[in-house]
């Protein structure tokens, strides 16, 4: 263990998202030899779709490399089919719960839950946002059940609003998922900087729905590299008893390696064992 809050590395398989804030890109055996090797507990993955689990042998390889998938990222299904589970399209909207569908089903057979974020969508043209949110939490129901079955947790993740016009708040997201079981709040600290009036507050006042968390700085580097007040976020963590992940989602920058060698730094020194 890498502390006493487990930490994950970000692998991006996915071509289109070059450039987001995944630490490793295009080369999965590559990123599971650095987490080993930098002392990472598992491995985060935004994987382009569930077909990508069936040719890649995802379980023996994490394994041998003593690590665990903390979660798969499902925003593929945006980035490349601009897929939204909230879309006025019917069928659109039925394709994004099917694409999420297959990649619970992957993550079942590994057990890691799966996340929404960008597949959450946005109003646009002027559309009712409340009549937007009544139809991703329409779609969010049948994939909670569906992680339920696998014993995992669906995540859901407020974005920033240059991203999302739905939910941009962890209280916001309590909000809209009341009734709705087994869905798990993540807060990705580079969207809560943004948003929130006082991220540990929020965090507290969150409790036990945060399933996840993104441990990102203010500028989406790796913690420690931008302005982020880590200090009241560990304590609220800690006062939650957060028994989930951190994964480093942030930018490669200046490298891959020197991305990943400071979000191990940090992450030990916040979080000593
Ligand atoms: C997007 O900004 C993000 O934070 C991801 O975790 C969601 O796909
Ligand atoms: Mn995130």
């Amino acid at each position: 263990m890498a502390g006493s809050f487990r930490l994950a590395l970000t692998v991006s398989l996915v071509e289109e998202a070059r450039g987001g804030p995944f630490v490793y890109h295009g080369d999965f055996s590559h990123a599971c030899r650095e987490a080993e090797r930098m002392g990472y507990d598992g491995i985060e993955i935004f994987a382009p779709s569930s077909e990508w689990f069936a040719t890649h042998d995802v379980q023996n390889k994490v394994a041998g490399h003593g690590l665990r998938v903390a979660a798969i990222g499902s925003g593929a299904g945006w980035l490349t089919r601009k897929l939204s589970l909230s879309s006025s399209n019917d069928e659109i909207r039925k394709e994004a719960v099917a694409f999420v569908s297959g990649l619970i089903d992957a993550g079942a057979a590994i057990k890691a839950p799966v996340i929404i974020g960008s597949m959450q969508g946005r109003a646009e043209n002027g559309e009712d946002v409340s009549a937007v949110r009544g139809r991703l939490v329409e779609s969010l129901i049948p994939l909670a059940k569906r992680s339920a079955d696998a014993g995992l947790p669906l995540l859901y993740e407020p974005l920033n609003r240059y991203e999302t016009n739905l939910i941009n708040r962890l209280s916001d997201g309590i909000h809209m998922l009341a009734g709705v079981a087994n869905v798990k709040l993540l807060a990705d600290l580079f969207h809560m900087n943004i948003e929130e009036v006082d991220i540990a507050a929020s965090i507290r006042e969150a409790g036990a729905a945060v399933g996840h968390v993104h441990f990102a700085d203010s500028n989406r580097r790796a913690v420690g590299a931008g302005h982020l007040f880590a200090a009241p976020i560990v304590e609220a963590l800690n006062s939650i008893e957060y028994e989930g992940w951190l994964s480093a989602e942030v930018l490669p920058l200046p490298s891959e390696s020197e991305a990943a060698r400071l979000s191990v730094a940090s992450h030990r020194r916040l979080f000593p064992a």
